[in-house]
């Protein structure tokens, strides 16, 4: 199996941090994918027509994508603890907490193109704020949530801590920790798995 990749996609970690959680990451060779926002990697159309990573092709050409579809086709090639659980309530906690985590990461990869790449002349900064706002709101319920992050490892918190390390990554001085101890300590330890680390932009 291929994954188009790049070290600073939020979402590619997700996929080879599950990937490694489960066992799996022997089984995939990177391809570096290189692109901006407004120059996109044309070696990617012909298996994502979106131009996105992650994209994992597969032995026989298929092409999966976006990283919830990957993550979910990876979860179901091994035989160990599951990372989307079955059916049931503990199913759709762990994957509303995957799209929280992917809404944080939205957010934050959308006011980083903003803010890095355009012209400031042309930013608008209410956009950039009601980002900010999206993500500020999440990580608030997050340590509401923090409590329960402690459990088995699965999707929804392997999402959170993905966001958590973009932050970290691309927006050091938020100081996202100040008000949420319980997240922080969380993440503290959570960063410290070797899937984790094992995949850190920093
Ligand atoms: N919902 C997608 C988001 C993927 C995504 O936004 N990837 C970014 C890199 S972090 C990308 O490929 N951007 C290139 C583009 O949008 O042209 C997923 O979960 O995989």
């Amino acid at each position: 199996m291929k994954l188009f990749h790049n070290i600073a996609s939020p979402f590619v970690r997700k996929v080879r941090v599950l990937a490694a959680e489960t066992g799996q990451s022997a089984r995939i060779e990177l391809v570096q994918s290189v692109f901006t926002p407004v120059q996109p990697d044309r070696e990617l159309f012909g298996s994502n027509p979106l131009g996105k990573i992650p994209t994992l092709l597969l032995d026989d050409g298929t092409a999966l994508y976006d990283s919830r579809v990957i993550c979910e086709y990876l979860d179901s090639l091994h035989e160990g603890p599951k990372m989307f659980p079955a059916l049931g309530p503990a199913r759709w906690a762990a994957l509303t907490r995957q799209a929280q985590g992917d809404g944080i990461l939205d957010a934050a990869v959308g006011t980083r193109y903003e803010l890095a790449l355009r012209d400031p002349s042309r930013q608008w900064p209410e956009w950039i704020e009601n980002q900010r706002q999206k993500y500020r709101r999440s990580l608030d319920a997050l340590e509401a949530e923090s409590g329960s992050l402690d459990g088995a490892v699965d999707i929804g918190v392997i999402t959170a801590a993905c966001a958590l390390g973009y932050l970290d990554f691309r927006y050091p001085d938020e100081g996202w920790r100040d008000a949420r101890p319980g997240l922080a300590g969380w993440y503290a330890a959570f960063r410290e798995r070797e899937s984790m680390r094992t995949t850190a932009p920093e």
